[in-house]
């Protein structure tokens, strides 16, 4: 059975587990405790060298890291990959679009203020990664205005790799209110058959709904 190593508060690791929703697959789900460093023990370190979750583990033992390939591992096949070249090229734009403008203002600005007491320079930072982060769902708003979905017609990893830290934005300090195509977009993610929601995080084997 698949394992996912993941965090209950971690956007990045309720991708894969918004996407094995949808796919209707069985997985084993194991809390790991980032605040306590959970992920940098030498057990740990060993399924990711980088010391982050999610990680996925295939039946076989095989160990992938990084939200976005996870995702991309496991939609292969599915309604969820674009099956042409250029569809799946349009997919990973946004993949690395949320891995560059969206995840590190948006996520972090989330992180710092709900989860951690802040250092000074942390605390500095939040305004830059708020003026970062409101970049990021402009350009959002932007496509959104124009296509229902990220990529072709329909939803695909690029729609579920950019909910998981859109839906709890407000958690950073953003008014998604601004932001009506956003708004819309997310309302129709989250109405989509199969959808599971952030919290609570299920513990220990997830079975598929009967
Ligand atoms: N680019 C990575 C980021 C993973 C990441 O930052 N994970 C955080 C939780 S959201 C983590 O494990 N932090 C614990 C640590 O750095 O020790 C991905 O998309 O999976």
């Amino acid at each position: 059975m698949l394992r996912l190593y993941d965090n209950r508060l971690s956007g990045n690791g309720y991708k894969p587990r918004l996407l094995l929703g949808h796919l209707g697959r069985a997985y084993e789900r194991v809390e790991i405790d980032i605040l306590k460093g959970e992920s940098r023990t030498p057990e740990f370190l060993a399924r990711n060298p980088n010391g982050r979750i999610p990680v996925l583990e295939l039946e076989d033992g095989t160990c992938l890291a990084e939200s976005n390939a996870i995702l991309f591992y496991l939609a292969e096949g599915s309604r969820f990959l674009p099956d042409t070249p250029l569809g799946r090229a349009q997919a990973l734009q946004w993949l690395c679009f949320e891995q560059y403008n969206h995840e590190p203002n948006i996520a972090v600005a989330r992180h710092w203020l709900q989860h951690i007491e802040m250092t000074e320079a942390q605390r500095a930072q939040i305004p830059a990664r708020q003026e970062g982060g409101r970049a990021a769902l402009a350009v959002m708003e932007r496509h959104l205005t124009e296509t229902p979905w990220f990529v072709g017609e329909a939803m695909s990893i690029a729609d579920i790799a950019l909910y998981a830290y859109t839906h709890v934005a407000g958690e950073g300090g953003f008014d998604l209110a601004a932001y009506p195509a956003v708004s819309a977009w997310l309302a129709r993610v989250a109405a989509e058959p199969g959808h599971v929601p952030m919290d609570p995080a299920p513990v220990g084997v997830v079975a598929p709904p009967a």
